[in-house]
């Protein structure tokens, strides 16, 4: 690197510059994410996932002919359509809280989202 250069990016570096980065890392820190759980053999997988307020849980169904479906204990928010192999079933997380919820048409089984602020 020429000395030309080094100048160029050290000075691009300076504190002026700060706010620029702040505001880049805290977008990447806030950016939402979409946390898979894989449904098969009538188990969720992760069995307990904990996200921060504003991301989403995309259940897949990856069983080889079962359908299944997702009962959130939140009200107002009605029992997922029976998804099928292969297909999934997204829900976005707004409140913090635990949610325990179920399977429809099997109710043994059992998962938890935790979402903090
Ligand atoms: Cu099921």
């Amino acid at each position: 690197m020429r000395s030309g250069d080094m100048t160029v990016f050290t000075g691009w570096l300076q504190w002026k510059r700060a706010p620029v980065l702040l505001a880049l890392v805290s977008f990447l820190a806030l950016a939402e994410e979409t946390v898979e759980v894989s449904i098969e053999q009538y188990t969720f997988t992760p069995q307990q996932v904990n996200i921060r307020v504003g991301d989403s849980v995309k259940w897949v169904n990856r069983e080889k002919r079962t359908s299944h479906s997702i009962i959130l204990p939140i009200v107002g928010v009605p029992e997922s359509e029976r998804f099928f192999p292969d297909e999934s079933w997204t829900y976005r997380f707004e409140r913090p809280g635990r949610y325990d919820y179920h399977c429809g048409p099997h109710p043994e089984m059992k998962g938890q989202v935790i979402v903090t602020e």
